[in-house]
């Protein structure tokens, strides 16, 4: 059983909230998606193939578990967290194609394109981008914050100044060396940026006022560099069994990771320490931010 054990959350029981929090996304992407069946059944069985492949439903249950740190419940929050599902698992679809990372194993199992072939996954991905901003736009709006904003959150997230916009510097920075700062872009960009929506999306569904919308964006930005970080280590302390997909990747691609450039040892500090100030930000918040805090704890001592 996972138990967060900082002083903060200690004794918050993070396995059953994890559970539960999976189980109503589960159950509320199954409702938004088109069936398996319907027509084309190959796109449709596709992008539930990789939706329901087991990931984590980390970003889902950071925005649930924000939501709930500004007074508001799950089921305002549900559809944003499904919108923000759907653009992670199109970016890992994307990501495992042959002209990327060119993997064959994600979350456990055989990747979208060794199943579908090529031309699938990559449509398979378009269309789970699409239908986040199609589940998005039916979520319920907040007094401060009408459907505009929420899909102009979701969209620059995922847009060419974020995750795009990293995911193109992470390729053009393959096998070249290059700074700790240019490290932190490509981070901020490729995996902070939807973290940190995740959060926000969670707060604005709860109809937060601006100052704790300020920080939870604080707190996405700090705890979305500290989980790259542990990705980085990760990928070169953890099998591949362990992990559900190809582990010593970055490695074997010449990656620029936090291990390569700083070795494992300072990666760990550098973790504890965004961490730490992703803890500072949620004081404000009190009892309400538990399962946040739990979980930024978790991210940070997670092993798969
Ligand atoms: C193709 C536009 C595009 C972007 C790809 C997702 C991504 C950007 C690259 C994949 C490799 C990578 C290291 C991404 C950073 C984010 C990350 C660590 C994703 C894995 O997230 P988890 O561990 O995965 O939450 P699960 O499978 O549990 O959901």
């Amino acid at each position: 059983m996972l138990r967060a054990d900082h002083p903060a959350s200690a004794g918050f029981d993070l396995t059953a909230y994890l559970a539960r929090a999976t189980d109503a996304v589960n159950r509320a992407l199954d409702r938004f998606l088109p069936r398996a069946t319907a027509k084309p059944a190959t796109l449709h069985k596709a992008m539930r193939y990789s939706l329901f492949a087991g990931g984590k439903r980390l970003r889902p249950a950071l925005c649930l578990a924000a939501a709930e740190a500004c007074g508001g419940g799950w089921p305002a929050a549900l559809p944003l967290a499904c919108a923000v599902e759907c653009i992670h698992t199109y970016s890992l679809i994307h990501d495992d194609l042959p002209a990327m990372d060119n993997d064959d194993f994600r979350r456990g199992k055989p990747t979208n394109h060794k199943v579908f072939g090529e031309g699938v996954a990559i449509l398979a991905g378009d269309a789970l981008l699409t239908q986040a901003f199609e589940i998005a736009a039916q979520s319920e709006a907040a007094p401060r914050y009408p459907h505009r904003d929420l899909v102009m959150e979701v969209a620059k997230a995922a847009g060419s100044l974020q995750l795009v916009g990293g995911q193109v510097a992470d390729l053009e920075a393959e096998g070249q060396s290059i700074s700790a700062a240019q490290l932190r872009y490509i981070h901020e960009r490729k995996t902070s940026a939807l973290l940190c929506c995740s959060v926000r999306l969670g707060g604005m569904s709860a109809n937060c006022p601006p100052r704790e919308l300020e920080a939870l964006t604080d707190f996405g930005y700090h705890v979305g560099l500290a989980f790259q970080v542990i990705d980085d280590i990760l990928d070169v302390t953890q099998t591949s069994e362990q992990l559900g997909k190809t582990a010593g990747k970055d490695t074997a691609a010449s990656k620029a990771t936090y291990p390569a450039i700083v070795g494992l040892e300072k990666s760990r500090r550098i973790a504890t320490q965004l961490t730490d100030k992703a803890f500072a930000v949620l004081k404000p918040f009190r009892g309400r931010a538990e399962a946040l805090q739990a979980l930024a704890d978790y991210l940070l001592k997670r092993d798969r």
